[in-house]
């Protein structure tokens, strides 16, 4: 398979990238913009590899992306470009409407132009849509997001992808484009550019910085390590059913502050403060997220029993796992967080 990944280089599309390319036979072209949160050094141990394109794009820009698929003739799309932090949709919701939303229609225009054309050639091509949990909204004390669950985005982040998730939909109902789409739960692993609650907890304690904890701690999110969703996008891509969807989730329910406190204590153990007890006197609550939503959790059931994918990673190994990954990889993280990974400067979350 020759496979147009979008957004391979940020967290999960790179994740994907090494997934396919280590695992699979696919060649893969990686098409990336490279906005802040993309970063071609997360795949220095595969870009050398001869299966390994890259295309610096914008998926809003048509022209590019016909280009793309008139160059490379890929049997699939796995779509991951998006803008997708939730604090900074609050803060600039435009880029999110422009990439999520315009972008995605724009690359399904492309990508059905391009269909309509080998398609006549009897040749196979698939779409993946790759979504979030978030697109249901939030859930109270009980029950799960299954596939049925309607959809109730609260964030300007959500309501972005929910939007792409309907033309996706749309594509398909109307034109027969053959789609599938995934959504996930929060993912957290190696990479993960450190403006998400795990990386900046890992940076913020290893940097004797206040950890921010928003509100008391007790929103819920159900967290998946990457690399099982980088092979469940693969099984999705490969055997799910066209014109369906797929929840994708790991069945680790956490509230925020037992995930920061767990993160401590694999910290205290790995690598002791010298100056402090526990790197748990660095907690401190601050101001709660707008709109925050209270708890997440996917009903995994139909990519278990029809696609037979289970996760291999519990949260506790998958969470040494990447807190050693992150001491271990402190030239990675020192270059993003001074800003040479592309020649500016980040300012590591804060406590207000
Ligand atoms: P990320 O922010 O780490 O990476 C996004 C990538 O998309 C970056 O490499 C960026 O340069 C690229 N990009 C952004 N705008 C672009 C544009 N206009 N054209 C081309 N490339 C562009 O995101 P992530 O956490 O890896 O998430 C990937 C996908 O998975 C997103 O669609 C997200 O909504 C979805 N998702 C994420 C999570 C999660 O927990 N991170 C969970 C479920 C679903
Ligand atoms: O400093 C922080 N302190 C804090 O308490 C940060 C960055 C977050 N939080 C809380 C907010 C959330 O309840 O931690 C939880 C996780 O926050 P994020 O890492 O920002 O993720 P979330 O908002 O849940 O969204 C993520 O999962 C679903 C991804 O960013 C989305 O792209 C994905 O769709």
């Amino acid at each position: 398979m020759r496979i147009v990944v979008t957004g391979g280089a940020g967290f999960i599309g790179s994740a994907l990238i090494r997934f396919l390319l280590r695992e699979t036979d696919a060649t893969v072209v990686n098409v990336d913009k490279l906005t802040y949160a993309g970063n071609l050094e997360s795949l220095d141990s595969v870009s050398g590899l001869p299966g390994y394109s890259f295309e610096q794009v914008d998926i809003c820009d048509a022209d590019a992306m016909a280009r793309i698929f008139h160059d490379y003739q890929p049997s699939a799309v796995m779509h991951l470009a998006a803008e997708s932090h939730v604090d900074r949709s609050i803060d600039g919701p435009a880029q999110f409407i422009e990439t999520n939303l315009v972008g995605t229609y724009t690359l399904l225009e492309s990508a059905r132009k391009y269909w309509d054309a080998v398609k006549a050639d009897g040749r196979q091509f698939r779409f993946l849509h790759v979504s979030t949990d978030e697109v249901y909204g939030t859930l109270g004390e009980d029950g799960l997001f299954t596939e049925e669950t309607n959809y109730k985005p609260n964030s300007p982040y959500s309501a972005s992808k929910a939007g792409s998730d309907h033309l996706v939909r749309a594509w398909h109902h109307t034109y027969g484009f053959p789609v599938v789409t995934s959504n996930c739960s929060n993912n957290y692993g190696p990479y993960q550019f450190p403006e998400k609650l795990i990386p900046v907890v890992i940076l913020n304690a290893l940097a004797g910085r206040p950890i921010p904890v928003y509100g008391e701690g007790k929103n819920i999110r159900d967290w998946l390590y990457v690399d099982d969703h980088a092979r469940a996008l693969y099984t999705v891509m490969t055997e799910g059913r066209e014109g369906e969807t797929y929840n994708i989730g790991g069945h680790n329910e956490k509230t925020n502050l037992e995930v920061v406190q767990t993160i401590c204590e694999i910290l205290d153990a790995m690598t002791p403060s010298e100056t402090l007890d526990s790197y748990k006197s660095l907690i401190t609550f601050v101001a709660d997220r707008p709109g925050h939503d209270q708890r997440y959790a996917i009903d995994a059931s139909k990519i278990e029993h029809e696609l037979g994918w289970v996760p291999a990673e519990s949260f506790d190994s998958g969470l040494q796992k990447t807190v050693r990954w992150y001491l271990d990889n402190q030239d990675w993280c020192n270059r993003v967080v001074d800003g040479s990974y592309r020649g500016e400067r980040l300012g590591l979350g804060g406590t207000s």
